[in-house]
């Protein structure tokens, strides 16, 4: 198996250079070899239902702790180099009681983190934990939004304090009949509850956060009304926050015909501090595992083109995040999959030849224009280019099989029956 790898490999890597030319390929080598994407806590988790909306345990072997997940993350970052941070929901990860967060407690996780080579990533309040039915920071009990709005401080606290100062936001407010509540009060209380969180943040807080990312979804929970379904509505909140305020783009909070690439666009030009959740869109969710498909490759052209990964004014940069989430499928592969989904869309946004696309585009050639974004962002099959990635960080050229080979999902199932 490993010598066909190396065939496909390096024959792979000359035709591409015959196709896209050395120097593109070079580049599109290092892009990918640098590009780092965080794991949700969640994925590898038993705890959570998520994704796919079906029950069950799969295989079996999901992590019952922070520790087994900063084991299996872990695993993850050693196989890939791509997968330095966790990010974490305070109920399920930093809290002793289910109810509220603990700071000792994010202090032990930091460790279990360290000692597996990794960080603590984007800190999430959970607001669709606990007593939320009739709204998080929309609840009609001011207990009810004190309670949100002290976790989401703590949030701020551990993003600050005990890790790179992400603090991303998903609010599940919404309702599920038309005069269930007045919609106009359900947004008026998010944004009062947003005015008092950040008054109430400390200023040394305040300066140690980067981002506090603002996130939507078109629908659900709420099934009438959901009190952030665009962008638009999680910009304007995002302000709050003042310059540190930005919009979480979930790729899977869509429907179907949205033109995601355009979102993204928008957003640069519009200077808006931005992070993904990367997924799959089946379904208007996400929780499922990211495909390199044609979408996933020409958002990576925005972002290239848009200047905000890689960019020498680490502002600018947007965060990046798996966001996915099944029982039924054995969890570390679906994240190593989604990783390899992500090399293989950012290796051929880096092929796009610029300068060819943008004289056909000033040629008025429409067609022309479209087979030459296509060549490198439809048609290629970048395998060798995420191969060679690897290798050169001493990695096996595809981290699936190594995990497969490794053992360790056959450990994890017999030690965590
Ligand atoms: C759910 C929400 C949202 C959020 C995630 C983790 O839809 O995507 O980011 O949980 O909080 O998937
Ligand atoms: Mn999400
Ligand atoms: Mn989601």
């Amino acid at each position: 198996m490993s010598n066909n790898l190396d065939e496909i490999r390096i024959k792979g890597l000359e035709y591409l250079k015959s196709d896209f030319g050395d120097e593109a390929v070079e580049k599109s080598i290092e892009y990918t070899e640098k590009f780092i994407v965080e794991v949700p806590g969640w994925q590898v988790w038993e705890g959570f239902g998520g994704g796919g909306r079906f029950e069950g345990g799969g295989t079996g072997g999901a992590a019952r702790n922070t520790e087994e997940i900063a084991e299996d993350v872990g695993l993850i970052h050693k196989l890939t180099n791509s997968t330095p941070t966790v990010g974490l929901h305070i109920l399920w990860f930093l809290s002793k009681d289910g109810a509220a967060g603990d700071f000792e407690v994010a202090l032990r996780v930091k460790e279990e983190f360290e000692k597996n080579n990794l960080k603590i990533g984007s800190v999430s309040p959970t607001y669709f934990v606990g007593d939320s039915e009739d709204g998080s920071f929309t609840s009609q009990n001011i207990l009810v939004r004190k309670n949100y709005i002290e976790q989401t401080l703590f949030g701020a606290k551990v993003a600050a304090e005990l890790s790179d100062g992400l603090l991303t936001l998903w609010f599940p407010d919404g309702t599920n009949y038309p005069g269930q509540r007045e919609l106009k009060d359900k947004i008026g209380l998010l944004r009062d509850s947003i005015i008092e969180v950040w008054e109430k943040v400390p200023e040394d807080q305040k300066g140690k956060l980067k981002r506090i990312l603002v996130e939507y979804k078109v629908f659900e929970p709420g099934t009438y009304s959901t009190t952030i379904p665009d962008w638009a509505t999680a910009r304007e909140l995002s302000r709050l926050f003042g310059e540190k305020g930005g919009v979480l783009v979930d790729l899977g909070h869509h429907h179907h015909s949205t033109n995601i690439e355009q979102i993204v666009a928008n957003m640069i030009a519009f200077d808006i501090r931005g992070g993904f959740h990367f997924n799959t869109r089946y379904a208007a969710d996400d929780d499922h595992s990211v495909q390199a498909d044609y979408m996933m490759a020409k958002i990576f052209h925005e972002l290239l083109r848009g200047d905000v990964i890689y960019n020498a004014e680490p502002s600018k940069n947007w965060v990046f995040a798996l966001d996915q989430m099944a029982r039924a499928e054995q969890r570390i592969p679906s994240i190593l999959k989604s990783v390899d989904a992500l090399k293989r869309s950012i290796a051929k946004a880096v092929l796009v030849d610029m300068s060819e696309l943008s004289e056909l585009q000033k040629a008025k050639d429409i067609i022309g224009s479209n087979v030459e974004f296509e060549r490198a962002l439809l048609n290629t099959d970048t395998s060798p280019i995420v191969m060679e990635a690897y290798r050169r960080q001493g990695l096996h050229p595809v981290p699936l099989i190594a995990y497969a080979e490794s053992g360790y999902q056959q450990k994890i199932e017999k030690k965590r029956a």
